[in-house]
């Protein structure tokens, strides 16, 4: 629908949309694949989810998770906090043969190459660098993975994506094998006149702007959600209320995820226990696994990570594009190990030397024989 505006209203809008349009250009010049924004502000059903999931002693004995403060105010991580801008990579790689050798263990996919934390760290800072020349008076603060912020919340109100069943944010491109990033920035990005297209049609009544790459359906904490399709400037809005898991939902009624996972770790759409998760037990758990967990671990061969939750979902078949950045197809782990070779390596030393840069050191080689063990 065609608004008055003024010249004045028109001019601040062509100036908000080319420093958007060079903002999104430059985030796909240095490799990012999705790009979108969103005000600094925890919506609230996610932070009540965080919360439930927090006291239900959910995240195992990741006690790095319960910095709720931070999570909750993101000023508390950077001051006068304004927009966070969520950026999606995508690390997909065919697998090369799906089939393990009775001495195989499988890694999870996303630990094939280098590790993704260095390597999108350099370009969130070569981004940061970009910002600063634009906007000289303004902070910044990058992360990936390993910040107290809750990245698939933001990467899902920005509209990089949606929340699945399995938990996971499943983009319309790459499907859910993405890595999350995100800068925080005192920049006020979600300005109302950024809605406003170089015609001077207005595209969304709304304060926050639908400017991610890809048009998808929102679920944004507002009365009414709605999808803003970039290619034609129209903004539809469904009139229902915001639920990831009714019309806005990449599911439906499909439960494969919850089915297809060995332990039962899906304990209801969209929240995971990670005591039960393989991802936890064999990445991030430094105590003993338990017994049950064991057997699924033995009987999945999964030694670093799982991939199974993401590889039953229809939204990742037919729809994997190979990585675009060669370093997470740089061979270091692989798809696959052997375990006597695990089990035969010395020292940390040794480790080192034929794991540097890979995700694998996170684990370190003392958890990785463990698994082995069990395993073998
Ligand atoms: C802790 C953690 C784990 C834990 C716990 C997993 C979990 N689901 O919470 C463990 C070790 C098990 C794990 C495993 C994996 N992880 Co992990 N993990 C994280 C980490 C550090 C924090 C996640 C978190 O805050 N969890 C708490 C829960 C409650 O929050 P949440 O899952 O993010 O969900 C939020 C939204 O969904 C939102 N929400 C909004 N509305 C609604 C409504 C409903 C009904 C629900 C349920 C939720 C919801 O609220 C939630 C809280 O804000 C993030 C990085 C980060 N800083 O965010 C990476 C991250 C989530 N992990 C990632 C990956 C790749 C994995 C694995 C695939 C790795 C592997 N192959 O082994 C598995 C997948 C397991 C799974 N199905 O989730 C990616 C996810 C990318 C994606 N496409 O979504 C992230 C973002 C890392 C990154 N930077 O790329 N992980
Ligand atoms: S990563 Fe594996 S164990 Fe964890 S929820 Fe998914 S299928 Fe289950
Ligand atoms: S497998 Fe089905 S239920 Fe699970 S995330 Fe994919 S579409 Fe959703």
């Amino acid at each position: 629908m065609l608004e008055h505006i003024t010249m004045k209203e028109k001019n601040v809008a062509n100036k908000a949309t080319r420093e958007m349009d060079e903002i999104k250009i430059f985030a796909q010049s240095i490799g990012f694949d999705l790009v979108g924004f969103s005000p600094a502000k925890i919506d609230k059903k996610s932070f009540d989810v965080y919360k439930k999931w927090l006291g239900k002693g959910l995240n195992a004995g990741m006690e790095y998770m319960e910095k709720s403060a931070q999570r909750k105010n993101l000023s508390k991580i950077l001051p006068n906090a304004k927009t966070v801008i969520s950026l999606a990579v995508n690390y997909f790689h065919p697998q090369e043969n799906k089939k393990t050798k009775k001495d195989e263990a499988i890694i999870a996919r996303y630990a094939y190459g280098r590790d993704y934390h260095k390597i999108i760290l350099k370009k969130l800072k070569q981004f940061e660098n970009f910002l600063k020349q634009k906007f000289p008076n303004d902070f910044f603060k990058s992360y990936v993975d390993t910040g107290p912020i809750l990245e698939r919340a933001y990467a899902e109100t920005s509209g990089i994506g949606q929340l699945g069943k399995n938990g996971c944010i499943i983009t319309k491109s790459f499907g859910s094998w993405i890595f999350l990033s995100e800068i925080i920035t005192t920049v006020d990005l979600c300005r109302k006149e950024e809605n406003i297209d170089e015609k001077g049609r207005r595209r969304c009544s709304r304060k926050i702007a639908c400017l991610a790459f890809e048009p998808i359906t929102h679920r944004l904490k507002l009365d009414k959600s709605y999808m803003l399709d970039l290619s034609n400037g129209k903004t539809y809005f469904d009139g229902t209320s915001p639920s990831p898991f009714q019309q806005n939902s990449p599911c439906g009624t499909c439960t494969r995820c919850i089915k297809a996972c060995p332990t039962g770790a899906i304990i209801s759409p969209g929240i995971i226990d990670s005591r039960k998760c393989i991802a936890y037990q064999t990445i991030e758990n430094r105590g003993r696994i338990p017994a049950k967990i064991q057997y699924a671990i033995k009987k999945t061969k999964r030694i670093f990570g799982c991939d199974i939750c993401q590889e039953v979902c229809p939204h990742n078949l037919g729809k994997q594009k190979i990585t675009t950045h060669p370093e997470f197809l740089q061979k270091i782990a692989g798809d696959k190990i052997s375990l006597k070779k695990i089990l035969s390596i010395k020292s940390d030393e040794e480790f080192l030397k034929i794991y540097a840069g890979s995700p694998l050191m996170r684990a370190k080689l003392k958890k990785l024989k463990s698994t082995a063990k069990i395993l073998n």
